[in-house]
C-alpha cells in the first residue's frame, strides 16, 4: 500500500515550511477501503531530503478509529482526512493539541499534523469513547528501521466493525427440524483447526467436527443418539459428555488418546436444549478453546413457527491455545470477546432475516465456560420462555419476558413475533459481553 512519488518531487525543501508543503506529494492511503484490510497503514516519509506529505483517510465508527495505527517514516508530513460514519457524533483530537470539531454522521474534517518526528496518540474526546477503544496510534518509523513490519496490538480490543475476510462463510443460525427416524448416527472427529473468529482475526480452535460450536443434534423425546467419536488430534486426548443423556460416565466419557475411537450411545429421555462438551481435563481449556455444541430435544407438542434459530453463546480467548497467557485469561475470566456460534459479531455483518408479523423461536445454549448469558432482542417482547425443560411463560398468560438468562451449560428458547419492519439487535444484555462481540441483527422486512 506504499505510495510512490514522482521525480519532480525529489528536490530539497525546507521541512515544515509553506514552501515545503507546496512541493509535497500527496498520496492518499485508502486505509479503510472495503474495511477488509487488517494491517496498520504505512506512510512513506522523506526521500533524499524531500518532504513527503501523506494523506490518510481516517474513519470514526462503532467505537473505533480506522485505521487504529498509522506507521509513518520520521519526518513525513501527515494529513488526516477524518470522516465520521457513525450514527452518533465523534471527534478526533491529536496529542499535540489539534483536533476536529464534533462531527455528525457523514461530516469530514482534515487535520494537518506537519512533519511527524515522534509517536503520537489521537482519540475521540467524548466521555468514555477513548476508553472504549476510539484511539489511533501514530508510530514513527526511524529511517534505519525501514523494512520493519509494524504490528497493531494495542490491547483496546477487537475491531468488530472491520470486515471479515472475503469469501468467508458465516455459520448459519437456522435450526433445521429434527430429522426423521428415531436413531441418529453421527461421526464426530476431534481435531484442531484455525478459523476466523472475529473480523480479520484467526485463532486455532479445538473442535468437534472442525467447527466451534460442533455440529448441532436434534431429535424427539425417546430418540437414540449413536455418536462415534474419533480423536484425530495428534498430540492431545479428548472425550465427550452429552448432557442430554443419563448414563454412567466412566466408559463413554473417558479420554481417547490420539487415534482412538469410541461409540457413545444415549437415549434422550427428556426434552431440553442441552450442551455437549469435551470431557477431558482441564475442561476450562477444552471448552474454552471450542469443544462444545448443542443437542436440541423438542418438548412434545412444540408448535411450528416461521423461523427457528440456534445461538450457542460462549467466551472467546485469543492466543496460543493452552499457553500461560491464554489460560490466565480463562482463569481470570477476561475473555477477548463473547460470541454467538463461535464468531464475534458475525450476525451483525450478515443479519438473520425475517418478515414483519412472522414468529420466531430462538434456542440458546450457554457453553461458557465461565459466564452466564442474558439473551434479549431489542424491540421485542417474549411471549414464550422455555428454560431447562420447563415453560416459564406461555402466550396465554398476561405477562411478557425480556431476557432468557442462562448459567453456563443451561439452555432454552424464547419466542416472539416481530411487530414491524426494522433492524432488531439481539444481544447478551450484559453490555460488557454485547459490546465485545455478543450481538447480532435480525433484519425484518415487510
Ligand atoms: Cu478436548
Amino acid at each position: 500500500m506504499n505510495g510512490s512519488h514522482d521525480a519532480s518531487s525529489r528536490r530539497p525543501v525546507l521541512l515544515g515550511t509553506a514552501a515545503g508543503a507546496a512541493l509535497t506529494v500527496l498520496a492518499v492511503l485508502a486505509a479503510n477501503s472495503g474495511g477488509d484490510t487488517g494491517g496498520p497503514a504505512v506512510a512513506a516519509g522523506t526521500a533524499g531530503g524531500t518532504t513527503v506529505t501523506r494523506t490518510v483517510e481516517v474513519t470514526l465508527d462503532g467505537m473505533r478509529v480506522r485505521p487504529a495505527r498509522i506507521d509513518v517514516t520520521e519526518g513525513t508530513a501527515l494529513r488526516l482526512k477524518v470522516t465520521n460514519t457513525d450514527a452518533q457524533r465523534h471527534d478526533l483530537k491529536v496529542g499535540n493539541g489539534s483536533a476536529t470539531p464534533l462531527l455528525a454522521r457523514g461530516q469530514s474534517r482534515t487535520l494537518d499534523l506537519g512533519p511527524v518526528t515522534e509517536d503520537r496518540e489521537a482519540w475521540c474526546t467524548l466521555p468514555g469513547h477513548r476508553a472504549a477503544g476510539m484511539t489511533l496510534d501514530i508510530v514513527v518509523r526511524r529511517a534505519a528501521a525501514d523494512g520493519h513490519e509494524g504490528h497493531s496490538s494495542d490491547g483496546a480490543g477487537l475491531d468488530l466493525g472491520a470486515g471479515f475476510s472475503p469469501g468467508r462463510q458465516p455459520r448459519t443460525a437456522d435450526l433445521a427440524p429434527a430429522p426423521d427416524g428415531r436413531i441418529h448416527r453421527l461421526e464426530l472427529r476431534a481435531a484442531r483447526t484455525t478459523v476466523e473468529v472475529a473480523p480479520g482475526v484467526e485463532q486455532q480452535m479445538w473442535t468437534f467436527g472442525g467447527t466451534a460450536p460442533g455440529p448441532t443434534l436434534r431429535g424427539k423425546v425417546g430418540d437414540v443418539f449413536e455418536i462415534t467419536l474419533v480423536n484425530d488430534d495428534e498430540t492431545m486426548g479428548h472425550g465427550i459428555d452429552f448432557h442430554a443423556g443419563s448414563l454412567a460416565p466412566d466408559r463413554p466419557m473417558r479420554t481417547l488418546e490420539p487415534g482412538e475411537r469410541l461409540v457413545h450411545r444415549f437415549r434422550a429421555e427428556k426434552a431440553g436444549a442441552w450442551l455437549y462438551h469435551c470431557s477431558t481435563a482441564p475442561m476450562l481449556q477444552h471448552i474454552g478453546n471450542g469443544m462444545y455444541g448443542a443437542v436440541v430435544i423438542d418438548p412434545p407438542g412444540l408448535k411450528e413457527v416461521d423461523h427457528e434459530y440456534l445461538l450457542v453463546s460462549s467466551e472467546l480467548y485469543l492466543g496460543t491455545p493452552g499457553s500461560t497467557a491464554q489460560v490466565t485469561k480463562m482463569r481470570e475470566g477476561t475473555p477477548d470477546a463473547w460470541v454467538f456460534n463461535g464468531v464475534a459479531a458475525q450476525y451483525a455483518k450478515r443479519p438473520l432475516t425475517a418478515k414483519a408479523g412472522e414468529r420466531a423461536r430462538f434456542w440458546v445454549v450457554d457453553a461458557g465456560p465461565g459466564d452466564p448469558v442474558a439473551f434479549h432482542i431489542v424491540g421485542t417482547v417474549f411471549d414464550t420462555v422455555y428454560k431447562e425443560g420447563a415453560y416459564l411463560l406461555t402466550p396465554d398468560r398476561p405477562g411478557g419476558a425480556q431476557v432468557l438468562d442462562l448459567a453456563p451449560a443451561q439452555g432454552g428458547f424464547v419466542e416472539t413475533t416481530f411487530p414491524g419492519a426494522g433492524h432488531y439487535s439481539f444481544v447478551d444484555h450484559d453490555m460488557r459481553h454485547a459490546e465485545a462481540g455478543a450481538h447480532g441483527t435480525v433484519e425484518v422486512g415487510r
